[in-house]
Formats: structure tokens, sequence, C-alpha cells
């Protein structure tokens, strides 16, 4: 089902299907095909729900929110990784209205509550030699799972709404508040690039000064959290005192 609504660049074209592989292959594959920025991918449930580095995305039915919104910046390759700090805020401020106060953004991508995963974002581009051609911004939010809705595996380090506010809420609902608050962050990135964003986001990733290990791939670096970088850049202090930018992994603050 397709619908078509507002003046918005966020959400003027929604496509809602209920089951897909992954929202971010269907929008990667109609966004190659001219599929106009704004353009939003929903699913009800997805079989195939990717993490990054090829990681899986539990995404049962009937419970959450698993979209894909098709971004076509005019900016340079490297400020893509941007755009996923840009959704963080976004996010946040999301679910802030819900649990004030409790929502930290887990740089680069995951949005916590409690120390629980309670959102990823996974963003894929394609480029060209002028620059970015799209970029697809895949978001998956936990809503209404409880407990026992997660894998096993998955019970200690997820959560949803539902679990910290005690009570279900209305999915579409959040969308539509979502789309919003895509639409004001993006247009802030738009106009003043990350600058605009960078505030915000320290102000959700509790970081600065805490002992950090940053895992990518098989590369792991350790130190202290100086803070986030004009470009997005994670800044670390390692400990010869040689401040080192990082621009992808897997942060965890280390204990002691
Ligand atoms: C992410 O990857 O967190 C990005 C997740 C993006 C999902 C959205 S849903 C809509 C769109 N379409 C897609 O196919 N994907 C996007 P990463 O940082 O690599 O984290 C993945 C890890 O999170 C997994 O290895 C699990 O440990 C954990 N995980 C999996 N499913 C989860 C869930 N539903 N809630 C919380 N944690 C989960």
């Amino acid at each position: 089902m397709t619908t078509e609504a507002t003046d918005n660049r966020i959400g003027g074209c929604i496509h809602f299907f209920s089951l897909l592989d992954s929202t971010n292959t269907t929008a990667y594959y109609l966004a190659q095909r001219g599929l106009p920025e704004g353009n939003i991918v929903i699913a009800d449930a997805q079989s195939k729900g990717r993490g990054r580095l090829d990681r899986t995305w539990q995404s049962p039915p009937g419970r959450n929110l698993y979209l894909s919104i098709v971004l076509r910046p005019p900016i340079p390759v490297s400020h893509a990784p941007q755009i996923t700090l840009m959704a963080g805020v976004a996010v946040a401020d999301l679910l802030s209205a819900y649990c004030p106060g409790k929502v930290v953004v887990k740089w680069p991508n995951d949005i916590l509550i409690n120390g629980k995963k309670i959102c990823g974002i996974l963003t894929e581009m394609k480029s060209s030699p002028t620059g970015v051609d799209f970029i697809i911004l895949g978001i998956g939010i936990n809503i209404n799972m409880t407990v026992e809705d997660f894998d096993p595996e998955l019970r200690d380090t997820a959560t949803s709404l539902r679990i910290e506010t005690g009570a279900p809420t209305d999915r579409l609902a959040i969308a539509g508040k979502l789309f919003q608050l895509i639409e004001k962050w993006y247009g802030v990135f738009l106009l003043d690039g990350f600058k605009g964003i960078r505030d915000a986001f320290l102000s959700y990733a509790n970081l600065e000064g805490k002992p950090i290990q940053v895992v990518f791939k098989n590369d792991v670096q350790t130190g202290v959290a100086t803070g986030i970088d004009e470009d997005g850049s994670i800044l670390l202090k390692d400990r010869e005192g040689v401040l080192r930018r990082i621009m992808a992994g897997d942060v965890s603050i280390m204990k002691g």
C-alpha cells in the first residue's frame, strides 16, 4: 500500500509492506530506480532484517517499527556517516518524550534506554565520482516487544518502549512523530552540517571522559573518549596521550 500526503521533505510518500526481507534492501532497490528523497519503505515484519557487518536484526510482525528512508543529500561521501548521527538525535528526541532523561545514543548507531538497546540504525550509501547518489537510512525501533518476544540471546541486552514504560504504544503514532523529527534534524543538517547536530548528539552520548574500547573488524583501540569531532568522528586519547579520530566501530565503555 502506498500513501501520499504533506509538503514535507520526509514521509510525503510511504510504501507499506506486510513482509519484506529488509526494508533497506527494498528501499535501495527502489532508490536505484529513482525513488525520490523522503520516500519511506515500512514493513510490519522482516525476514532478513540486517544490522551492520551482516548481523541480524530481529524483526517479528505486529510489534515494532522497521523502516527505511531514501535521502539524497548534496554532500561529499566522507560526510555520509553523519546521517547516522543525525538520525540518532531524532530517535533520541522521540524516545525521550516517553522516557525523559533515560535515553543514550551509543556512537555511532545504537539508542539505549537503561543500558539496553531499543533502536539500531543502518545507513547504506550509493555514491558516484561526483558524490552521494543516495543514502538509505534504516531505523528499527522496538515498540511493543515483551521480554519473552526477544530471542533468548537478546533478552539481557535489548529492550522496548513497552518494557520501559509498562504500556503498549501505537506504532503509527510513533512513526509519525519520528518523521517529524527526522524532517527537523535533516533540515538542520542540510543547512549547517554536523555542526548543527553536534551539541544535541553530545547531550545524548554521555561519553566524554569515559575509558572506552572501539572495535572495528580486527582492530581494537582503547583510550579515554574526549568528545566528538566536527565531522562526527569519535575522539580518543590513547595511553601514550596521542589523540585519535575514529570513524567506524563498536564502542564499549570499560569498567574501572
Ligand atoms: C544495528 O546494527 O543496530 C542496525 C539495525 C538496523 C535495523 C533496521 S530495521 C529497518 C532497516 N532494515 C534493515 O534490514 N535494517 C534496518 P548493529 O549495530 O550491527 O547491531 C546488531 C546487533 O543488535 C545484533 O547482532 C544483535 O546483537 C542486536 N539485535 C538484533 N536485533 C535486535 C533487536 N530487535 N533489538 C535490540 N537488539 C537487537
